[in-house]
């Protein structure tokens, strides 16, 4: 994470943060993860460089994407298809960031290897792109560019990124367009972390006909006025609740939210999920039938370290091996 890009945000955050809210008794807290995952496991997948063509605003980009396939994966072996996550980076940063072993944190390549390894989620494929126009000129990318990005990139993913690498890769999708994309709905998960958060909420608002399973790891909605000021939790509830209910799949989806208490982002998600807690019937947060989770981490920071351990929680929730 850049600096410059967490000044602003917490400059932004600061008016919004002071909305107090007697929550903590339904927030679910995240438990340490088992040592073990700490260490390489003795079975780990394949990480891949994956190269494709984007279009943007009238621009024809080749891009790149990283592609996690689990231990065991047999590319001939066309009848064992998968699942497919795809994980946004944060602001400032790239493809790499989720998939890059080994790393100054817990890999996320590591909770992956044992998770699958210990049956405690189905295999799965993994796909890490970014929302800028490659990893090489996120330099030249403001603030404003990454919130149009991440609010845009819903496009790019339908329409050329998913008929791409889930015809290239042992997948549920058959065929190539739309319809073929929102067939496979089911089979296919979104998530990411903070700015990566962000497309994670927005690709539900404008992108639900493609993604079943969403995963905002710390951050919130961002909603804007006429003017150009962000909203408060209420109005971004609100916001999004309109934007499900006017789909044919909006008793179809699942949301699994995470973050930290030390995170800058852990407040204003807070808010945001107790506000969707009001939109019930679309939005059912802690009940029985919920499709809407929340956890925080006792001192979880803004830190892939953190978001990674998360996965750890939710990924066998999503892949259950029951
Ligand atoms: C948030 C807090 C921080 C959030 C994003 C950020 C989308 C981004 C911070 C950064 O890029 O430094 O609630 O929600």
């Amino acid at each position: 994470m850049k600096k410059t890009f967490s000044a602003i945000i917490a400059a932004m955050l600061v008016s919004l943060s002071s909305v107090a809210q007697d929550f903590e008794s339904t927030i679910q807290p995240i438990l340490p993860i088992p040592d073990a995952i700490r260490k390489p496991a003795a079975k780990q997948g394949t990480i891949e460089e994956f190269k494709y063509t984007a279009h943007k605003n009238g621009k024809t980009l080749q891009k790149h994407a990283r592609v996690y396939t689990p231990y065991g994966y047999n590319a001939s072996d066309k009848s064992t298809k998968y699942d497919v996550l795809y994980l946004m980076h944060g602001g400032g940063d790239k493809t790499t960031s989720f998939l890059t072993p080994p790393q100054d944190w817990l890999p996320l390549r590591q909770v992956l290897d044992h998770l699958i390894a210990d049956g405690k989620m189905r295999p799965v494929i993994v796909v890490t792109p970014t929302f800028y126009d490659d990893d090489e000129n996120i330099g030249a990318n403001g603030m404003n560019d990454a919130i149009a990005m991440t609010r845009d990139f819903h496009t790019e993913l339908q329409n050329d990124l998913i008929p791409v690498v889930e015809n290239a890769y042992n997948t549920y999708l058959e065929g190539t367009d739309s319809i073929a994309v929102t067939r496979s709905r089911d089979h296919r998960a979104y998530g990411g972390f903070s700015m990566g958060a962000l497309s994670t909420w927005y690709q539900l608002a404008y992108g639900i006909n493609a993604v079943k399973h969403f995963i905002p790891l710390s951050g919130d909605i961002w909603v804007y006025n006429d003017k150009g000021e962000k909203q408060d939790a209420k109005t971004a509830a609100e916001w999004i609740n309109s934007q499900v209910a006017k789909t044919p799949f909006a008793n179809s989806f699942e949301v699994y939210g995470y973050t930290g208490t030390k995170d800058i982002a852990g407040t204003p998600q807070k808010n945001v999920i107790e506000a969707l807690d009001k939109y019930a019937p679309l939005f059912r947060y802690n009940k029985p039938d919920a499709n809407l989770r929340f956890a925080m981490r006792e001192g979880g920071e803004h830190f892939y370290g953190h978001i990674n351990e998360y996965l750890y929680w939710a990924l066998p929730i999503i892949y259950s091996t029951k």
